[in-house]
């Protein structure tokens, strides 16, 4: 898997494309260094935790609040919360005035790009793992070519200990349609298992591959990608932000979920703004 230097994401433009491009098709992800300087990376992180702690500046809720068990305390934590853009303005800014749809659209070959939905991850010592998935099984709703993209921003310097992020490298050209998990999707015991269990019946071998990131390194992974991340054996707590893109063109289809149905007007298949922003 590719480690490439942005050094400010300004300078996207100038990159070697054909190179990032032919890299992102073969192992379905990279990992950029530096995307993003740190002090950028200190002001979101503050209005991260301003959400985290239920202040919602706009007024609005994220979509969904999730807490994890700590099995040892035996008390309910904060892991995670979607679409936290929406309870914070500077979020929402920080996002849509960033060069990651720039990115995401050059990797998945787009014209333009939205967010699908944001993920802010809070993985306090001793918490996780995330059970190996795609995403796109999750975001089957619209017609997005190539389905999304993910941008995952180290919030935090993430070493091996902390449980980061693991890919399947490559593992997104297995032509098998992906389905949602059986196993949660966090806290699982065997959060490889159906990983390993998709490697037996397509009968292929991926390397597993945890890169340690520094704060404001991202790493942009193929919705058809295999992915998870272990226990955060630090005393740390391990935070970072996630963002789903998907095609600016993007309509909803017919598979429509309860979930999601709730962000479809009843007269058009149109996404809208005010849910999917588009950069
Ligand atoms: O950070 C994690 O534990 C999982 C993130 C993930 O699955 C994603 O960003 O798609
Ligand atoms: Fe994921």
């Amino acid at each position: 898997m590719v480690q490439i230097e942005i050094n400010n994401e300004e300078k996207a433009d100038s990159l070697d494309w054909t190179f990032l491009k032919n890299s992102f098709n073969r192992d379905g992800v990279i990992l950029t260094k530096n995307f993003f300087l740190k002090e950028r990376i200190d002001s979101l992180k503050k209005s991260l935790i301003e959400v985290k702690l239920g202040k919602y500046k706009s007024g609005l809720l994220p979509d969904k609040i999730k807490y994890q068990g700590d099995k040892e305390k035996n008390c309910r934590v904060f892991h995670s919360a979607c679409n936290v853009w929406k309870s914070d303005s500077e979020i929402k800014n920080f996002l849509l005035h960033s060069r990651l749809g720039f990115f995401a659209s050059r990797l998945m070959g787009w014209d333009s790009c939205r967010i699908n939905q944001d993920t802010f991850f809070c993985v306090q010592s001793g918490l996780g793992p995330t059970t190996f998935h795609q995403d796109n099984p999750y975001q089957d709703w619209h017609d997005s070519s190539g389905g999304v993209i993910t941008a995952w921003i180290a919030l935090e310097e993430i070493t091996k200990e902390m449980g980061g992020l693991e890919f399947a490298v490559g593992s997104h050209r297995v032509s098998r349609k992906g389905e949602i998990l059986n196993e949660p999707f966090i806290n699982s015991d065997n959060y490889r298992i159906e990983f390993e269990n998709f490697e037996q019946t397509t009968n292929s071998s991926h390397q597993i591959v945890t890169p340690s990131f520094a704060i404001g390194d991202v790493s942009f992974h193929h919705g058809d990608l295999w992915h998870g991340s272990g226990v955060n054996n630090s005393k740390y707590t391990r935070m970072s932000f996630s963002i789903h893109l998907m095609e600016g063109s993007a309509k909803f289809n017919t598979n429509i979920s309860p979930y999601f149905s709730r962000f479809r007007k009843s007269d058009t298949d149109d996404l809208d703004n005010a849910f999917f922003p588009e950069f």
